[in-house]
């Protein structure tokens, strides 16, 4: 294990880096496409004014900075060789609508904090910060579109979908200034990384009921989301008898409260309609379409298709009943990942080297590292979140806290050197 030195005179206190981190997030957060509140959607202008200010806290950094085509933005601290393999860290630069802080970003500024807690050490490896571009998924109901570029999965299909505007993501991308052709060549190969670490807020209660500051994630659960309709017949609501209806949206509603009767029946499972669009939407037309999202998670592939499948048959049973048209319109699916045991192993390592427990925990959240994992030895710290609050305006977190995986952050590299190092 490397010895802990305190970070040299020209690097900044853990505290002090932690509460840089803090107002980074602040500053960040005032970048959005709302006056009150965050939003902040893939290759928005608030993300073109995110780019401008970590741009300049990377130049301050001595790293070089660039944005490859898919919009991640990419900062460098180069070690001596050019040649030299690179450790990868960051998160997501996006937001939900109604965000917090935190999301995402905080592991993005824990990224640069690295950088800064390391001085002028030189070492073995390039450390790239990477600030993903879009892993919400909320313009173009796609996510991690950046980490599918990172890892050489982008779809150039996907270029067609069109955003609420009807914007293509094509025109997007190219409105930003970048080349969408161009996507494949920003993955990186699993030949030139030594692995990706991403910081992330737990957006969950499990390390604040361990009263423990950080913890290493053992695998993320799997997610699908579907995009799904009920069909039947508009009619005046006024004449209509109340029966037959065909209404869509009586319809909708007994399915919905099936969806989140299996997320509570089913231990684990999370269930959620967060998306509803009535058509015609007007008070005195009987709906006759009602278009809703499912997004169901598990960390069990099997137990999460099959509780997919069992509310697709209950939709099913509901269209009958009401004489409406049940259909699933888009389903993806993302299977549980597992973090790799030596990148967690080393982290843990780094934790007792710091005289800190790190707790063992799983992912509800959905993250790039799960992404990630399909190409490079991927893991994730996870920092408290004292109320467990996320997708939520008060999303909070400790600066105590970040310093703590910080200082977990910084040993792991130090030791991967050290290792590197000893081995020649
Ligand atoms: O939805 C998620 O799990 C993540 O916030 N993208
Ligand atoms: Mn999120
Ligand atoms: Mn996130």
């Amino acid at each position: 294990m490397t010895t802990l030195s305190p970070p040299a005179s020209d690097t900044p206190s853990f505290e002090e880096l932690a509460h840089r981190c803090l107002e980074d997030c602040a500053a960040l957060a005032d970048q959005s496409e709302w006056h009150e509140g965050i939003l902040r959607q893939y290759l928005s202008l608030p993300m073109k004014a995110v780019h401008e200010l970590s741009q300049n806290w990377m130049a301050e950094l001595g790293m070089e900075a660039r944005v490859d085509d898919a919009g991640n933005l990419i900062g460098r601290r180069a070690s001596a060789a050019a040649s030299a393999p690179i450790v990868l860290t960051g998160s997501h630069l996006d937001t939900v609508p109604g965000a917090g802080k935190y999301d995402g970003v905080l592991g993005f500024v824990m990224g640069l904090a690295l950088a800064r807690s390391l001085g002028t050490a030189e070492l073995p490896f390039h450390i790239d910060v990477i600030g993903f571009s879009e892993e919400e998924g909320v313009r173009f109901s796609k996510p991690y579109l950046g980490s599918h570029a990172i890892t050489g999965t982008f779809d150039l299909e996907w270029l067609s979908r069109r955003d609420a505007s009807g914007f293509s993501m094509k025109s997007v991308i190219e409105g930003f200034g970048l080349v969408p052709q161009r996507i494949p060549s920003a993955a990186y190969r699993p030949s030139e990384v030594i692995a990706f670490v991403e910081p992330h807020i737990e957006q969950g209660v499990v390390l604040s009921r361990a009263d423990l500051p950080v913890g290493v994630v053992e695998a993320i659960a799997g997610q699908t989301r579907a995009l799904v309709q009920f069909v039947g017949i508009a009619g005046h609501a006024g004449t209509t008898p109340m029966y037959p209806r065909q209404d869509a949206l009586v319809a909708a509603a007994s399915w919905i409260t099936e969806v989140s009767r299996r997320g509570c029946e089913v231990t684990g499972c999370r269930a959620t309609v967060g998306y509803a669009d009535v058509s015609p939407n007007v008070r005195n037309v009987i709906p006759d379409r009602v278009t809703l999202s499912l997004d169901l998670r598990h960390i069990d592939d099997g137990i999460r298709k099959q509780s997919v499948g069992q509310l697709f048959d209950i939709a099913r049973g509901i269209a009958v009943r009401d004489n409406v048209e049940f259909v699933v319109l888009e389903k993806q699916e993302q299977s549980g990942v597992a973090m790799d045991d030596v990148i967690r192993k080393q982290l843990f390592q780094a934790a007792s080297d710091c005289d800190l427990e790190a707790l063992d925990l799983i992912s509800g959240a959905g993250h790039d590292a799960g992404l990630m994992a399909s190409r490079f030895p991927t893991a994730m710290i996870f920092i408290r979140q004292p109320r467990g609050i996320s997708h939520h305006p008060d999303e909070d977190v400790e600066a105590s806290d970040i310093a703590e995986g910080l200082r977990v952050l910084r040993q792991w590299v130090l030791n991967l050197a050290e290792g590197i190092n000893s081995n020649g």
